[in-house]
């Protein structure tokens, strides 16, 4: 897929659109993480009562009744979940507060950014309403060089988890509604002109060459150039900038190319008006031939599992680099080569380490179940949804795989919502594939069959099916036989079975270790059978809490599918995948 001409032409106006900063963590910031002071506001009195102004009475008869100096207090990032035993289910609005005191320089731009908020958020600065955003998972920000002041600022959040009909996703979920602003936030110095934003992309075929855009943002005056290097390569290049301050360079280079047994990332250096940006860039191909998926041109079998967006360790929002590398390398200890990041948009941290660490990865925006097909606004969440996501992690070589939708109802009105999606997906990045978990095959005499007509818009066929749990016995899994109306390559995106750890018993009683350890081996003697096969990524890692799922001493609120406990403790299960996984490596790649 070369389409190199047509990413010039349409990343344009879609950049402007979002505008999005590319690589905070690369930028001069200051860390608003830490302690916030919070108010919870469950009969929402606050936007009357005015928390945004952050008062404070000025003389004893004044009646004000908060105070955000004496409140409570939580960290931020962090869930309000799992640091309030009271906050444990809440749903609904908590203002949060902090002090930013800040030595202003003139001519400096300052942008306040949050890496997300769940899942709506209304920003004040000093009293004034800079703006709202609304999704849970992916990151905005705000220009807020005229409203901050020298010295004493003050920073309020409205942040409101409350689930509505026409929000993605909607609800219903199995996981838990996290609230709160649960990744970092950074308030961020640029010069007057800075580069907002870059994108890479590594053409293969005869004249292998690298081509890079980049746009700069900021004040009115244009042209100058960007000083762009790649150092190891010995790439060093000047890009003239248009009118419109965007400007664009293609290098004729043969990088050594990024893959799981080899994640080559380059250095790369953008220099202008003073300032510098280093990130660390892999250069790969991805595309498919058929019903093989081939990753810089060779077929490629994904030996995956799927996650959620959960700490190692118990509950509670990930967000560190250290919980990436720990969720990481459980998936890569499995024998992964490739993680499916379910079912929304996880933090910035877990794609860098996925670059890193050498981990394909298809990540996900929330169109769950159910939603609002019907309602035009709803298609545009799903759109704006999507391009935040595209915009933070298009630089990312792990990404291979854009997934839509996970198991949607199959109906005219959603196959025409997700049809458009797609090819506004594919339009937006022609460079990955497009792909959704699907859920709708009918059953056969002979089988099952994958007739779907949404399956025939995406590129890669995303399959959950679970069969020995939700239906037939784990026996009858290895006699399914499963057949496609469309020649494409089919990975099935989830499969499972719960168990509560260190829970033994007989193998036909469910709940217990050797019942899952049983399904996965059924399972995967079907998977032997499937044609076109070309991935999986069993449902799930670790186990998740879930509101879904309160069997007393079994589940307790967490859905027992993990191969892992909700403490990273191996269940059978675990070696089954880890033992299939490994007839499945190619020796000479590990
Ligand atoms: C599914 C969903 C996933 C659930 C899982 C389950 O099909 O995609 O979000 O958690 O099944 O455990 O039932």
């Amino acid at each position: 897929m070369k389409y190199w001409l047509v990413v010039f032409f349409l990343w344009l106006p879609c950049a402007n659109a979002v505008e999005l900063l590319q690589n905070t963590e690369a930028r001069t910031y200051h860390s608003l993480n830490g302690q916030w002071n919070v108010i919870v506001d469950a009969f929402d009195v606050g936007d009357k009562r005015q928390f945004y102004r952050d008062a404070s009475p000025q003389s004893p008869s004044d009646l004000l009744e908060y105070n955000f100096d004496n409140a409570q207090k939580l960290n931020v990032p962090g869930d309000w979940n799992t640091q309030d035993d009271t906050l444990f289910r809440y749903e609904g609005t908590v203002w949060y507060q902090r002090d930013v005191n800040i030595d202003k320089q003139a001519g400096t731009k300052y942008l306040l950014h949050f890496g997300a908020v769940n899942y709506l958020a209304q920003v004040y600065l000093n009293g004034e309403l800079l703006g709202q955003h609304e999704g849970g998972f992916t990151p905005f920000q705000f220009d807020v060089t005229k409203q901050l002041t020298d010295g004493h600022n003050t920073v309020v959040v409205k942040v409101n988890n409350r689930r509505e009909p026409d929000y993605i996703p909607t609800m219903s979920t199995d996981w838990w509604n996290y609230g709160g602003i649960t990744r970092p936030v950074k308030l961020i110095e640029l010069e007057e002109r800075y580069v907002s934003d870059y994108a890479f992309e590594y053409v293969s075929g005869e004249q292998p060459a690298i081509n890079l855009r980049v746009e700069t943002a900021g004040a009115i005056k244009k042209g100058g150039q960007v000083q762009f290097a790649i150092p190891e390569l010995g790439v060093s290049e000047s890009i003239m900038l248009n009118e419109q301050g965007v400007g664009q360079v293609r290098v004729s280079v043969e990088p050594r190319l990024w893959s799981p047994e080899s994640p080559k990332l380059y250095e790369i250096r953008l220099a202008f008006e003073g300032s510098l940006i280093t990130d660390k860039v892999g250069f790969r191909d991805i595309d498919i031939a058929g019903t093989e998926i081939l990753l810089n041109g060779e077929p490629v079998f994904l030996r995956g599992i799927s996650l959620h967006e959960e700490v190692p360790y118990g509950a509670g929002r990930a967000w560190s680099e250290d919980h990436a590398r720990t969720l990481l390398t459980w998936a890569k200890e499995l024998g992964s080569n490739y993680v499916r990041l379910a079912h929304y948009p996880h933090n910035e941290a877990m794609l860098r380490m996925a670059d890193e660490m050498g981990l394909l990865v298809w990540a996900e925006i929330p169109v769950y179940w159910d939603i609002q097909f019907d309602n035009e606004e709803v298609y545009k969440k799903a759109e704006q949804q999507f391009t935040e996501m595209l915009e933070r992690d298009k630089n990312r070589a792990s990404v291979i795989l854009w997934s839509v939708a996970n198991e949607t109802p199959k109906n005219e009105t959603r196959t025409e919502f997700l049809s458009a999606l797609v090819d506004k997906v594919h339009q937006l990045d022609p460079t990955r594939l497009v792909t959704a978990a699907i859920n709708t095959q009918s059953t056969t005499e002979y089988g099952h069959r994958i007739d779907d007509p949404f399956a025939e818009k995406v590129d890669v066929i995303g399959i959950n099916s679970y069969c020995g749990w939700y239906q037939d016995t784990p026996e009858e899994c290895a006699d399914y036989r499963w057949v496609s109306d469309y020649e494409k390559p089919i990975i099935v995106s989830e499969f499972g079975a719960g168990a509560l750890q260190g829970h033994h018993g007989n193998a036909d009683q469910v709940f217990t270790e050797e019942n899952q350890a049983k399904v996965y081996r059924y399972n995967l003697e079907m998977l032997d059978n499937m044609e076109h096969l070309r991935g999986v990524s069993p449902w799930i890692l670790k186990d998740f809490l879930s509101p879904r799922r309160p069997l007393a001493h079994i589940q307790d609120y967490w859905n027992r599918k993990g191969l892992l406990s909700e403490n990273g403790i191996r269940k059978k299960a675990w070696y089954v995948m880890h033992d299939w996984y490994k007839t499945k490596s190619d020796p000479e790649k590990q």
